[in-house]
């Protein structure tokens, strides 16, 4: 990361773990690295999951890169190396991504997937929890691209206090430490805000957020003398 993204980083003092670093991809970044995920995409086509046991549609189109992707059908959440339409294992994980993950994520291992989540004018995220990793001392890396996202970020109880911030593109957000399993979620997004061209991804897509994630322990090498 350059010196001047560094210094524009931002903790928030409510949500502790939280870590924001507004445009730290620069335009021509954010167009190599839509480049690249362009590629992931064409390798691992868009699928639509669905909510466990009820099977209602999520209003955002997903695909994964990495040795793992998340999957959620009627049978649950999980992580998985094949893709569920292809059962083609997910390409891998570009490089920018990971040398993101190396400069902010500040963990002992490289992440292990990647999800694509596809954005229309209409889609939002419900408040969640990314809690299907079976590490949780690893943060959360995302990075948005395209249109501007309003994002709320509450504590471990869906029932905390909420704050929101306004994501745009080349934005980067770490939830680690406190903030790790914190409910969050997309309320909307802004369409017409970003000039990027995302339709190399899906027609329509007006946002696309990836996330950076450890799912398996952080194996440590020990001593044995
Ligand atoms: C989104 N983001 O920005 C949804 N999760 O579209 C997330 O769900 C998220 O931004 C974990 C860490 C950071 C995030
Ligand atoms: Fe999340």
């Amino acid at each position: 990361m350059s010196q001047g993204s560094r210094d524009r980083q931002v903790a928030s003092p409510k949500c502790k773990g939280l870590v924001y670093h507004p445009l730290y991809f620069g335009v021509q970044r954010q167009v190599d690295l839509l480049a690249a995920i362009a590629l992931v995409v064409r390798g691992a086509p868009l699928f639509r999951p669905v909510m466990p046991r009820t099977g209602k549609p999520f209003s955002v189109a997903m695909t994964n890169c990495g040795p793992l992707g998340w999957v959620s059908d009627r049978a649950g959440y999980r992580y998985q190396p094949l893709h569920p339409v292809t059962g083609a294992p997910w390409p891998p994980i570009p490089r920018l991504l990971l040398d993101l993950w190396g400069d902010v994520a500040n963990a002992a291992a490289a992440p292990e997937a990647c999800l694509v989540n596809i954005y229309t004018a209409s889609a939002r995220m419900g408040s969640h929890q990314d809690r299907d990793e079976a590490d949780f001392s690893a943060p959360v890396v995302s990075v948005s691209l395209g249109d501007d996202a309003v994002f709320h970020a509450g504590g471990a109880k869906r029932t905390d206090p909420k704050s929101r911030m306004t994501l745009r593109s080349g934005d980067v957000l770490v939830l680690g430490g406190e903030a790790r399993l914190a409910f969050h979620g997309i309320d909307r997004v802004l369409p017409g805000t970003s000039q990027l061209d995302l339709s190399a991804l899906h027609t329509n897509c007006r946002r696309v957020n990836l996330t950076l994630r450890r799912v398996s322990p952080v194996t440590t090498s020990t001593s044995t003398d």
